[in-house]
């Protein structure tokens, strides 16, 4: 039989087959070489299993990913965390404010989603906290780059029928920092989710995410949807210093233009990047994100 895994949780995974979920456990051989921080098979993942009861199985066999969504962990060995796979589409949710956007999140999310073959999408929420003015802003340094840019008041609806129109008959997960309104988002466009979301003050009493682990849900109208708990840090996992102006649509044209071939496009002379960006053609925002991101993988390796 055929499944989709939904959640994971230690080495139980719940698995959809048919239609119903199944707790299914891994066989043996797939838990070999798995390390203790990460599992063989998570959230998004089209599985093998075999019945062993009613409604339990076993996971024969994992089959090959379309698309994967990794950091790199936090800890003194760093190793990649795979967080989903084979969505379609990454939905990147900043709140307006409550928590203060960070490009930042926005920038590392946009790498990481080029490179595991996901459609980066932009979200902006909590809409209703902020002027018109305010949200441009935001959305600025974005409008340019070809990628879809929502803007949402979850509690009050706005931008919601657009947003919820994306979402219908595709694979879509959305990621964010904790507070942002993920779950928030996901219960307005289908109320029977009942996701659990939480008043930002509250949130600290344990030092807790609302939402704790990766989890997908079908939508009615067709598709799915993965909430994901907030990401405090996306460390990125892959990408060399090197590489990472390739994950910058709005470069590619440019790359190959500099003196130097191995131009950082830090503080070379005559860099096409540079230029770029002193007579406005690239927003400074992203090429200042560019330039943090390149310095803090310089000081991973
Ligand atoms: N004003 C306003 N508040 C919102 C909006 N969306 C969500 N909130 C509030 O923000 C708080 C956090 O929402 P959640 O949906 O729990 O946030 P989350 O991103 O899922 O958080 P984690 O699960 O911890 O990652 C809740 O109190 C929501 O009611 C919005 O559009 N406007
Ligand atoms: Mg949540
Ligand atoms: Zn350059």
């Amino acid at each position: 039989m055929q499944g989709r895994i939904i959640r994971v949780s230690g080495l139980q995974c719940l698995v959809e087959v048919e239609r119903s979920h199944w707790q299914c456990e891994l066989r043996g051989r797939l838990k070999a070489g798995c390390r203790k921080t990460s599992s063989p098979v998570v959230a998004g993942d089209w599985v093998d299993v075999v019945p062993t009861a009613e409604r339990t199985g076993v996971i024969e066999a994992v089959h090959p990913r379309s698309s994967k969504f990794s950091r790199g962990a936090s800890g003194t060995r760093p190793f990649e965390q795979i967080l989903f796979v084979n969505m379609e589409q990454l939905v990147i949710v900043v709140a307006a404010c409550q928590p203060r956007p960070r490009h930042g999140f926005i920038d590392r999310a946009i790498v990481m989603a080029i490179k595991g073959n996901l459609q980066p999408v932009v979200c902006i929420n909590k809409v209703d906290l902020v002027s018109h003015q305010a949200v441009g802003i935001l959305t600025a340094p974005y409008e340019d780059l070809g990628y879809p840019i929502y803007r949402t008041s979850a509690v009050q609806g706005d931008g919601m029928g657009e947003f919820k129109e994306a979402l219908i008959n595709r694979s879509t997960a959305v990621v964010g920092q904790s507070g942002v309104g993920k779950s928030t988002l996901l219960n307005g466009i289908e109320p029977g989710l009942g996701l659990k979301t939480k008043e930002i003050m509250k949130r600290h009493d344990r030092g807790r995410h609302t939402t704790t682990t990766v989890h997908l849900f079908k939508l009615q109208e067709g598709g799915y949807v993965a909430d994901t708990p907030g990401v405090k840090e996306l460390r990125l996992w892959g990408v060399k210093p090197a590489e990472l102006a390739a994950y910058y649509p709005e470069l590619e044209p440019l790359l190959g233009q500099c003196q130097f071939g191995d131009c950082s496009h830090l503080h070379e002379p005559s860099c096409a990047v540079r230029e770029a960006v002193a007579d406005g053609r690239i927003a400074s925002a992203r090429y200042e994100g560019y330039r943090r991101i390149f310095a803090s993988l310089s000081s991973d390796a």
